[in-house]
């Protein structure tokens, strides 16, 4: 059985969410089909999903959500060993509509089931409409017999949120308070309901999310935790770049905090590709056009930042984006970074392509 809890809140309960480091159960992904975000059918991009599940897989058990459609090809692509699970969905962004997971000290594993409304809603949301989505939360806490605490008035994704699992949460102002969220809400109500929900002591503002990322600038792309005290941030060097002066101010706002035990940053700067990764005219002219739905021409520069890895156990799983020199930068200092991890490099330009990466794809169930 899995409860809706409703009259009190993770903090309360004793229940917070756990750094993506800590020990997981599995993780969760949702395989990609629609053709005006994933180009040629998504048949690419399903070669690529496969990939990013076979990685993961070696290190921990992978459930791949797929919709009625897709389940044949789905379970055909994918090895025995990776659970396949009919699921209605959207699109394929586990991070953002799948449980935010929690834990206690007795073992115990609850989840948060936000609000989704496709990254704005009629605001600025990326697609119409996001029901099924909405709904796949509460479905993996049934599986899996989790109870969940909703908040039916509160819009978050799970991208938007990076946690220490002691006491920290980084968010960014620019995504957080964007109109299409929680516009009903001040920047302190916020803070004040994340604290209740990730049972945080500390939530630390970011300004700005990655250049021209479509989510309004997800923590998961300019920002991570390796772990309490120590943090990767998404970098350039090129003063021409407009993403220079986004990530000196991440790195300037980092260098005059704490986390919420006190400890200043270890700040580690992960150089993003260069130069920056842009759609081809191939690739523009193989994704359906369907108004309301984001466009995607050619020469679109795509968010791509080597940030966007999934921490699985006794795994690092992050991003190739076809540019040697900068792959193997990234491959280098996550090696050097995360010494006791295997780090496995998976070709991903595929994802980027839709809008997000692997970190954005996947969703880490603890062991509780
Ligand atoms: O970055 C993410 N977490 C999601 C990206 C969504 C893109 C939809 N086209």
């Amino acid at each position: 059985m899995a409860k809706r809890i409703k009259d009190t809140t993770p903090k309360q309960d004793g229940y917070r969410m756990p750094g993506e480091f800590e020990k997981h159960k599995q993780c969760w992904i949702i395989w990609p089909e629609r053709p005006d975000n994933w180009r040629f059918g998504a048949k690419p991009a399903q070669a690529a999903f496969v990939e990013v599940a076979k990685a993961i897989s070696r290190f921990e058990p992978v459930t791949m959500v797929v919709s009625k459609s897709q389940y044949d090809n789905a379970r055909y692509m994918l090895p025995d060993h990776i659970r396949v699970i009919e699921m209605s969905n959207d699109d394929a962004w586990m991070r953002d509509v799948g449980p935010t997971f929690l834990v206690n000290d007795q073992g115990g594993v609850r989840a948060v089931d936000w609000a989704f409304n496709a990254w704005g809603g009629l605001h600025d949301g990326l697609y119409f409409p996001w029901d099924q989505d909405d709904k796949m939360a509460q479905k993996i806490c049934e599986i899996e017999e989790i109870d969940s605490y909703r908040t039916p008035d509160f819009v978050m994704e799970g991208g938007a949120i990076h946690v220490d699992g002691d006491g920290t949460l980084v968010v960014v102002e620019e995504c957080l308070l964007s109109g299409g969220r929680n516009a009903h809400m001040s920047k302190d109500d916020m803070t004040e309901f994340l604290k209740e929900y990730l049972n945080v002591d500390k939530v630390i503002w970011l300004p700005r999310g990655i250049y021209n990322d479509e989510t309004n600038g997800h923590v998961d792309n300019i920002f991570c935790f390796v772990k309490p005290g120590e943090v990767i941030i998404a970098w350039s060097d090129n003063e021409n770049d407009p993403q220079y002066e986004i990530s000196k101010e991440v790195y300037d706002h980092l260098c005059n905090e704490t986390d919420a035990k006190g400890r200043k940053f270890k700040i580690h700067k992960l150089p993003v590709p260069s130069p920056p990764v842009t759609i081809t005219a191939e690739e523009s002219q193989g994704i359906d056009v369907i108004e309301g739905t984001l466009p995607r021409e050619e020469g679109d520069r795509q968010a791509a930042s080597y940030v966007n890895f999934y921490i699985a156990n006794g795994g690092i799983v992050f991003p190739y984006f076809g540019n040697e020199k900068y792959d193997k930068i990234a491959e280098d200092m996550l090696k050097e970074i995360f010494p006791d991890r295997e780090v496995v490099g998976v070709f991903a330009r595929e994802v980027i392509l839709g809008g997000g990466n692997i970190h954005c794809i996947t969703q880490q169930q603890p062991l509780g």
